[in-house]
Protein backbone atom coordinates (compact mmCIF):
# COMPACT_ATOMS: atom_id res chain seq x y z
CA UNK A 1 0.00 0.00 0.00
CA UNK A 2 1.59 3.34 -1.12
CA UNK A 3 1.91 6.01 1.60
CA UNK A 4 -0.03 9.17 0.43
CA UNK A 5 1.76 12.25 -0.23
CA UNK A 6 0.85 15.39 1.93
CA UNK A 7 0.88 18.75 0.34
CA UNK A 8 0.12 21.26 3.11
CA UNK A 9 -0.25 24.94 2.42
CA UNK A 10 -0.24 27.81 5.15
CA UNK A 11 -1.96 30.62 5.56
CA UNK A 12 -3.73 33.18 3.67
CA UNK A 13 -3.51 30.60 0.54
CA UNK A 14 -6.84 29.69 0.88
CA UNK A 15 -7.67 33.41 -0.76
CA UNK A 16 -5.49 32.55 -4.23
CA UNK A 17 -7.11 33.56 -7.03
CA UNK A 18 -8.24 36.65 -5.89
CA UNK A 19 -5.24 37.85 -3.42
CA UNK A 20 -3.01 39.82 -4.70
CA UNK A 21 -3.52 38.19 -8.27
CA UNK A 22 -0.63 40.49 -9.67
CA UNK A 23 1.73 38.29 -6.97
CA UNK A 24 0.16 35.28 -6.90
CA UNK A 25 -1.73 34.77 -9.95
CA UNK A 26 -5.17 34.29 -10.90
CA UNK A 27 -5.53 30.20 -10.26
CA UNK A 28 -7.62 29.35 -7.05
CA UNK A 29 -6.20 26.39 -4.64
CA UNK A 30 -8.90 24.45 -5.34
CA UNK A 31 -8.04 24.53 -9.55
CA UNK A 32 -4.12 23.67 -7.95
CA UNK A 33 -5.68 20.23 -6.16
CA UNK A 34 -7.65 19.25 -9.13
CA UNK A 35 -4.04 19.57 -11.01
CA UNK A 36 -2.52 17.81 -8.43
CA UNK A 37 -5.08 14.78 -7.67
CA UNK A 38 -5.04 14.81 -11.71
CA UNK A 39 -0.76 14.16 -11.53
CA UNK A 40 -1.07 11.87 -8.85
CA UNK A 41 -3.10 9.43 -10.99
CA UNK A 42 -3.54 6.58 -8.60
CA UNK A 43 -1.03 7.64 -6.16
CA UNK A 44 -2.62 8.37 -2.56
CA UNK A 45 -2.70 12.54 -2.13
CA UNK A 46 -3.70 14.36 1.04
CA UNK A 47 -3.85 18.32 -0.35
CA UNK A 48 -4.92 20.66 2.56
CA UNK A 49 -4.55 24.68 3.68
CA UNK A 50 -5.20 25.54 7.00
CA UNK A 51 -4.43 29.71 8.38
CA UNK A 52 -3.40 27.73 11.88
CA UNK A 53 0.31 26.80 12.66
CA UNK A 54 -0.92 24.08 15.27
CA UNK A 55 -3.42 22.47 12.53
CA UNK A 56 -0.49 22.70 10.12
CA UNK A 57 1.94 20.57 12.74
CA UNK A 58 -0.50 18.03 13.84
CA UNK A 59 -0.64 17.10 9.95
CA UNK A 60 2.91 16.85 10.22
CA UNK A 61 2.66 14.60 13.07
CA UNK A 62 0.08 12.84 10.76
CA UNK A 63 2.25 12.65 8.00
CA UNK A 64 5.30 11.32 10.03
CA UNK A 65 3.01 8.27 10.71
CA UNK A 66 1.35 7.58 7.55
CA UNK A 67 3.07 9.47 5.10
CA UNK A 68 5.25 8.63 2.29
CA UNK A 69 6.69 12.43 1.11
CA UNK A 70 5.60 16.13 2.16
CA UNK A 71 5.07 19.23 -0.35
CA UNK A 72 4.40 22.06 1.66
CA UNK A 73 3.86 25.35 1.06
CA UNK A 74 4.03 27.20 4.29
CA UNK A 75 3.71 30.98 3.27
CA UNK A 76 4.26 33.41 6.20
CA UNK A 77 5.19 30.58 8.86
CA UNK A 78 8.10 29.91 6.46
CA UNK A 79 9.81 32.74 8.06
CA UNK A 80 8.25 33.11 11.59
CA UNK A 81 7.70 29.35 12.40
CA UNK A 82 10.53 26.90 14.52
CA UNK A 83 8.31 24.74 15.51
CA UNK A 84 7.10 23.60 11.85
CA UNK A 85 10.78 23.22 11.61
CA UNK A 86 10.92 21.09 14.16
CA UNK A 87 8.25 19.49 13.40
CA UNK A 88 9.27 18.50 9.68
CA UNK A 89 12.72 17.41 11.15
CA UNK A 90 10.96 14.47 12.53
CA UNK A 91 9.81 13.32 8.99
CA UNK A 92 11.83 10.34 7.57
CA UNK A 93 10.70 10.71 3.80
CA UNK A 94 11.35 13.52 0.91
CA UNK A 95 10.21 17.30 1.77
CA UNK A 96 9.71 19.55 -0.76
CA UNK A 97 9.46 23.47 0.34
CA UNK A 98 7.22 24.94 -2.48
CA UNK A 99 6.24 29.21 -2.82
CA UNK A 100 4.71 29.87 -5.96
CA UNK A 101 6.52 33.26 -5.89
CA UNK A 102 10.35 34.05 -6.02
CA UNK A 103 10.63 34.45 -2.25
CA UNK A 104 14.28 35.67 -3.22
CA UNK A 105 13.27 38.53 -5.64
CA UNK A 106 10.79 39.93 -2.69
CA UNK A 107 10.93 42.19 0.30
CA UNK A 108 13.79 41.24 2.61
CA UNK A 109 11.21 39.40 5.36
CA UNK A 110 10.63 36.85 2.82
CA UNK A 111 14.14 35.93 2.25
CA UNK A 112 15.02 33.36 5.25
CA UNK A 113 12.65 30.51 5.37
CA UNK A 114 13.48 28.29 8.25
CA UNK A 115 11.79 25.30 6.62
CA UNK A 116 14.73 25.54 4.04
CA UNK A 117 16.90 24.19 6.62
CA UNK A 118 15.16 20.92 6.61
CA UNK A 119 13.49 20.76 2.99
CA UNK A 120 14.91 18.01 0.89
CA UNK A 121 14.44 20.44 -2.39
CA UNK A 122 13.11 23.86 -2.73
CA UNK A 123 10.58 25.06 -5.60
CA UNK A 124 10.34 29.14 -5.87
CA UNK A 125 8.87 31.03 -8.56
CA UNK A 126 7.05 28.88 -11.09
CA UNK A 127 3.84 30.63 -9.65
CA UNK A 128 0.60 27.96 -9.15
CA UNK A 129 2.39 25.17 -11.96
CA UNK A 130 5.04 24.69 -9.10
CA UNK A 131 2.68 22.21 -7.07
CA UNK A 132 2.76 19.44 -10.22
CA UNK A 133 6.42 20.28 -10.82
CA UNK A 134 7.04 19.15 -6.90
CA UNK A 135 4.47 16.39 -7.16
CA UNK A 136 6.37 14.56 -10.07
CA UNK A 137 9.55 15.09 -8.74
CA UNK A 138 8.37 13.64 -5.32
CA UNK A 139 6.70 10.29 -6.93
CA UNK A 140 10.02 10.35 -9.14
CA UNK A 141 12.13 10.63 -5.54
CA UNK A 142 9.69 7.65 -4.01
CA UNK A 143 9.51 5.59 -6.70
CA UNK A 144 13.03 5.73 -7.24
CA UNK A 145 13.42 4.68 -3.11
CA UNK A 146 11.75 1.41 -3.23
CA UNK A 147 13.32 0.88 0.55
CA UNK A 148 10.69 3.51 1.48
CA UNK A 149 10.15 7.18 2.24
CA UNK A 150 13.49 7.68 4.69
CA UNK A 151 15.80 6.01 2.16
CA UNK A 152 14.55 8.26 -0.44
CA UNK A 153 14.15 11.34 1.87
CA UNK A 154 17.88 10.35 3.05
CA UNK A 155 18.92 9.47 -0.14
CA UNK A 156 18.19 12.61 -1.50
CA UNK A 157 19.83 14.81 1.70
CA UNK A 158 23.20 13.14 1.12
CA UNK A 159 23.44 13.53 -2.73
C1 LIG B 1 3.16 32.67 0.08
C2 LIG B 1 2.98 33.58 1.09
O1 LIG B 1 1.83 33.69 1.70
C3 LIG B 1 4.02 34.50 1.52
O2 LIG B 1 3.99 34.73 2.90
C4 LIG B 1 5.37 33.99 1.12
C5 LIG B 1 4.48 32.38 -0.47
C6 LIG B 1 5.41 33.50 -0.30
C7 LIG B 1 4.40 31.92 -1.90
O3 LIG B 1 5.11 32.48 -2.77
O4 LIG B 1 3.69 30.93 -2.17
O5 LIG B 1 6.25 34.85 1.25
Amino acid sequence: MQKPVYILNGPNLNRLGRREPSVYGTTTLAEIGAQCRAAAGAHPLEFRQTNSESTMIDWIHEAIDSGGGIIINPAAYSFTSIAILDALKMFPGPVIELHITNIHRREELYHRSHVSKVATAVIAGLGARGYVHALRAMLEMLAAAPQGPAAAGSQVRQA
